[in-house]
């Protein structure tokens, strides 16, 4: 972005919001009204309130703060604030419906067609003006995935279709990767697109540690599932001892054991859990109690990071773990191209440095690091993006899914959730400490 003259970055900028677009309303247009404006889960909002709070954030943001526009609907402001109004009673208020919900964010979009055209973006703009478009752009995608997991949570016939992934074209990787002891590179301060949670860029030492190649598979999660590891304690911690039970939770989200086998629904359609794909669905306390029984651990935010970006040959961070090149279709499943994760080993040309395989798309990665500000942290634009959800609530995600679009992920992006949520397209990957004189296979 930094290199691109102010033409080029305005397309590449209507390119972003067209390609959300794209997504909102495909994700939106799947199904009737009926199904637009109710509650598919109490975790989720209304699709209908997806949209229209994708159009009150672009309004607030580029029209009034960037185009120093009136508010078009300020009567609107208060429902889609997703601080005044809890997910559960988002049905109850007196949303716009999905014809109004669809006029509205088609206004505000030709509005910041017109606010990008006469809006100088220089390179002082690029951390301010331009910011704000990609910002914007991210959280449209943002709340694209989190429409898709309301998508997979949905009751009835298929409606979203993609072609199958990738199949595997690398066997046989080694189980895991060594990283030797050092300091690298976390974080950035010069991606232009990064947010305030990503920022500054710090030097962190991290001890030597081993990170398997890839994510955890299904084969592999329901060895853990076959072995009773839902019914021993040793495995659980005691927060995910109490979660397991209280829930009666068995296997990963959306799994079903039929006729000897594991089954499960993936938006409408029912098939036979995949082996070789990632685990997907999985709270952090199962993923916790799936590394205590390996006899490994989740890795920290850190070692996910160092193992995704650090290159031993230059000693820098790099801004993908193939290298700084945006993500393409050959590099990472990202972008909902494929409605699912694709088996491990399908994207040789997304290694890292040190030779770890799917760090981005597919899943996202929980990590055992809590969310917290990196030192000389400063919020922006809003304290709400990220500074009111730093503490020991949440838990790191890292990586992006199948779900994300390339625009909202990056080597150093941040996810967090609760670390009981499922419905998200969250797996892992297990690590373990290295001490001198291991044998190092
Ligand atoms: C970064 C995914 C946790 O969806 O709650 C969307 C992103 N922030 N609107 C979320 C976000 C405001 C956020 N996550
Ligand atoms: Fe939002």
């Amino acid at each position: 972005l930094r290199e691109l003259s102010e033409p080029a970055l305005k397309a590449y900028v209507a390119e972003v919001l067209d390609r959300a677009r794209a997504r909102s309303l495909a994700l939106t247009g799947a199904v009737d009204d009926d199904d637009l404006v109710k509650q598919h889960s109490a975790l989720m909002s209304p699709l209908v309130w997806d949209l229209a709070h994708i159009g009150s954030q672009e309004e607030i943001w580029i029209l009034r703060e960037v185009g120093g526009l009136d508010p078009m609907r300020p009567d609107i402001d208060d429902l889609y604030d997703a601080f005044q109004h809890p997910r559960a009673t988002r049905p109850s208020l007196p949303l716009l419906g999905p014809s109004e919900a669809r006029r509205y964010v088609e206004e505000v979009r030709r509005r910041t067609f017109d606010v990008l055209a006469r809006t100088p973006l220089s390179d002082r703009a690029l951390t301010r003006d331009a910011f704000a478009f990609g910002m914007i752009a991210q959280h449209e995608q943002q709340h694209c995935e989190t429409m898709l997991a309301t998508h997979q949570l949905r009751k009835g016939d298929p409606v979203l279709h993609a072609p199958a992934p990738p199949p595997a074209t690398v066997r046989d990787l080694p189980e895991e990767v060594v990283v030797p002891a050092g300091s690298f590179t976390m974080g950035t301060s010069v991606e232009p697109w990064a947010l305030d949670n990503e920022r500054p860029a710090h030097e962190v030492f991290v001890d030597a540690f081993a990170i398997d190649t890839t994510p955890v598979t299904n084969a592999r999660y329901a060895e853990f599932v076959d072995d009773g590891g839902y019914a021993d304690p040793r495995w659980w911690s005691d927060a995910g001892w109490a979660y397991r039970s209280e829930h009666g939770i068995v296997a990963p989200r959306f799994w079903r054991r039929e006729n000897g086998r594991w089954w499960r629904t993936r938006f409408g359609v029912y098939e036979p859990v995949p082996g070789d794909e990632p685990v997907l669905h999985v709270s952090y306390y199962e993923a916790e109690a799936f590394a205590a029984w390996a006899g490994r651990r989740l890795p920290t935010e850190a070692e996910w990071e160092k193992a995704a970006r650090y290159d031993p040959a230059t000693g820098r961070s790099r801004r993908y773990p193939w290298g700084d090149d945006d993500p393409t279709p050959a590099h990472a499943n990202l972008g909902q191209r494929h409605l699912r994760p694709a088996p491990v080993g399908a994207y040789p040309d997304g290694a890292s440095a040190l030779g770890v395989h799917q760090l981005i798309g597919d899943v996202w990665e929980w990590t055992s690091s809590d969310f917290r500000p990196y030192p000389g942290f400063t919020a922006f634009p809003y304290r709400e993006y990220s500074e009111v959800f730093f503490g020991p609530d949440y838990k790191v995600l890292r990586g992006g899914s199948f779900g994300s679009d390339p625009v909202a992920v990056r080597g150093t992006f941040r996810n967090w959730d609760f670390p009981v949520r499922r419905q998200i397209f969250a797996g892992f990957r297990c690590a373990r400490d290295v001490r001198y004189g291991d044998a190092v296979v």
